[in-house]
């Protein structure tokens, strides 16, 4: 695998022509924003670019895209766009699959295919890897992807889409990883025009009554387990339906099981239609990234997050409270050497 440095990426910035970016299924803030953000920055350069995402944009991430720049995969008119980019730049995973119904397509094209995330374990299946886990976000690696590639100022375009990255990947600046570093480059963003408040309001308090509702229930199935470490939640597509919510409305309620002062491990369990989406949260040095690996899920150290397909519910949670005890054991700590 071929990890690149800055300058390899800004090579490719200035060779390229026709770029193609894309991010995650039910892309987040940090998808989103440093897509929005990439693409405001190769436009001034003079490229073309296209967004191309296989999820449609989540409700509350809308009005990140006024101007219906960010295109849902649709085979018939993104297939030869796909064939014919010559770069495509991949963000916020490095799993093929997380990418879903473009894989094939991303896969099969002749494009130079970037891969730029915080993840760890990359998998082999692109050309060039910009990769930093210990990055808060990918919006962070995007900063320092434009910064040196724009050189004067990134304007309050860029600002707002990287700030929505960072602000959402941090859950506002609070996580593992949020550092000197990061609060420089928020100052930055605000002088460059990013208003935190408003970034705020319009991320975060957009709840539907039904999706306030839906945490009420979830929060009806907390459990607490493993001698008051493990607490984990469950919603289901009974829950989703009485609600009139979706899985994607579930998002940060992960963080909830982590109030508990004794919690160590936090488990969300989400119904899907074809299995069941686990997110998973810790405190310290415990590595629900390996906790996910088990599963067949993928994340950091202290967040993490696995879907398994034709499964049911009640199996999925016994196994993965059998399998989350072990990680209590403070003498299993994390391989990836991130704090
Ligand atoms: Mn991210």
């Amino acid at each position: 695998m071929k990890h690149a440095d800055i300058d390899t990426i800004l090579g490719i910035f200035r060779g390229g022509e026709e770029f193609l970016l894309t991010t995650h299924v039910n892309p987040d803030g940090d998808g989103l924003g440093s897509e929005l953000a990439l693409r405001a920055g190769l436009v001034r350069a003079g490229k073309r670019v296209r967004i191309v995402n296989h999820s449609p944009i989540p409700g509350f991430y809308r009005w990140m895209d006024p101007g219906g720049l960010v295109e849902r995969y649709d085979p018939a008119t993104h297939d030869p766009v796909i064939a014919q980019a010559g770069t495509i730049i991949i963000l916020d995973t490095n799993q093929p699959d997380r990418i879903r119904s473009l894989e094939g397509p991303v896969r099969a094209s002749k494009a130079h295919r970037v891969v730029v995330d915080h993840h760890l374990d990359p998998h082999p299946f692109a050309d060039t890897y910009f990769i930093d886990d210990s990055a808060t976000s990918t919006g962070e690696l995007v900063f320092r992807l434009l910064s040196a590639y724009l050189r004067g100022p990134l304007g309050p375009e860029i600002a707002v889409a990287l700030y929505t990255a960072i602000m959402t990947d941090t859950g506002s600046f609070r996580y593992p990883r949020t550092g000197a570093e990061t609060h420089r480059i928020a100052a930055r963003l605000i002088e460059e025009g990013a208003d935190p408040p408003s970034i705020f309001s319009a991320v975060y308090e957009t709840w539907s009554p039904g999706r306030m509702r839906l945490l009420g229930e979830a929060l009806d199935t907390l459990t607490v387990s493993g001698n008051g470490s493990i607490a984990h939640m469950v919603t289901t597509r009974k829950m989703f339906a009485g609600t009139g919510t979706t899985e994607i409305e579930t998002d940060t309620f992960s963080v909830y099981p982590m109030n508990i002062g004794k919690v160590r491990i936090g488990i969300l369990f989400t119904e899907l239609a074809d299995g069941v989406k686990i997110s998973f949260r810790s405190k310290g040095s415990i590595p629900v990234n390996r906790l996910a690996q088990e599963f067949g899920g993928n994340g950091h150290l202290n967040a993490a997050g696995a879907r398994l397909h034709d499964v049911t519910l009640d199996v999925v949670v016994a196994d993965v409270l059998r399998a989350a005890r072990k990680y209590l054991d403070n003498t299993l700590t994390s391989h990836d050497g991130t704090p």
